[in-house]
């Protein structure tokens, strides 16, 4: 994209995150949207962290939909068009689209059309001659899919344990509304993160390279770049913790000193020791993500786990 489009799209966003960060900031226990965490800053980070020795989810999942990929295969059938909710750089389509018998397409999905072009070109790659469908839409909205889809039984697809990222009640509520955009019939292959051992989970979002450290810190750099804050970066440092009551990692930025900040004309106070919540991830226990579904309208159809059952593939009936 180039041109006044582009110019306003990124108007838009500044505005959106000065509001959410003039929210967040304000608010007696302080938070800012994790959404904001992945600009290009954010996702090279964050790239960075999936290859970490101490996080697991990705390089786990991935295992699972290699070594299950005939499984998986089996019980989803011939024909399925593939819709993606933010599918990054493509690789896990790529890997699940290279075993599916017959696709009929690739969809993916995301706010983002660098994203876009990313996932497309590795699907293109890994299934030639597949059709691939891209939508730019905010996929935790409704959105329409595309009409070429015809009569093709749908396959929603939403790896990496992203549903981790919403409180219980918004992944309901997510995972309703992904019923009603793929249409009742349709499947979803959901990847969750498990509740496992804390030091396991807690070493995986605070790294000893300290790149979980410098992911979740990209926002008081990326809040100085677009928003016209005056965030001392150094004077915060990172925290992973985990939250036992509502089994979820915590991310935090927590304050080193008592501090002032600007931000768009206004003045935020810290406390030393005061956080600013940035993060939480959300582990499941395999009756809880089922009961989440349930509660969604949608049925379990299969489950796969790794032989530590430190993750789960998911493949769910709508
Ligand atoms: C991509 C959102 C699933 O919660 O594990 C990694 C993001 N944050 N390390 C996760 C993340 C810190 C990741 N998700």
């Amino acid at each position: 994209m180039s041109g006044a489009p582009a110019r306003d799209a990124a108007a838009m966003q500044r505005a959106a995150l000065i509001a959410d960060a003039l929210a967040g900031l304000s608010a007696a226990r302080k938070t800012l949207p994790c959404k904001w965490l992945y600009d290009a800053e954010g996702a090279r980070l964050f790239e960075a962290i999936t290859r970490l020795p101490e996080y697991y989810p990705t390089r786990t999942e991935t295992g699972i939909l290699t070594g299950q990929a005939e499984a998986i295969a089996a019980a989803v059938g011939p024909g399925a068009a593939v819709v993606e909710f933010g599918p990054g750089d493509g690789a896990k389509a790529a890997l699940l689209l290279a075993g599916l018998r017959a696709p009929a397409a690739y969809v993916p999905v995301d706010i983002a059309p660098e994203w876009l072009e990313a996932a497309a070109s590795r699907v293109a790659a890994a299934r030639p001659g597949l059709p691939v469908l891209p939508v730019v839409a905010d996929f935790t909205q409704g959105f329409a899919l595309p009409q070429r889809l015809g009569a093709a039984p749908r396959l929603g697809f939403f790896p990496g344990s992203t549903i981790g990222n919403f409180e219980p009640a918004e992944a309901t509520g997510f995972l309703r509304r992904l019923r009603a955009t793929l249409g009742t019939g349709s499947r979803l292959l959901l990847g969750a993160d498990l509740v496992k051992e804390v030091a396991v989970l807690e070493a995986a979002y605070d790294d000893a390279a300290g790149v979980t450290a410098a992911f979740n810190l990209n926002l008081l750099h990326r809040l100085n770049r677009e928003a016209g804050a005056e965030f001392d970066p150094a004077g915060f440092r990172h925290r992973a913790v985990w939250n036992a009551a509502l089994e979820r990692i915590e991310m935090h930025l927590v304050s080193c000193h008592a501090q002032r900040v600007r931000l768009a004309g206004r003045e935020i106070r810290f406390a030393e020791g005061e956080t600013i919540h940035t993060e939480s991830s959300h582990k499941y226990r395999p009756e809880r993500l089922r009961a989440l579904a349930a509660a969604a309208g949608w049925q379990v159809a299969a489950t796969w786990m790794d032989p530590d059952r430190l993750f789960s593939v998911w493949l769910l009936d709508g």
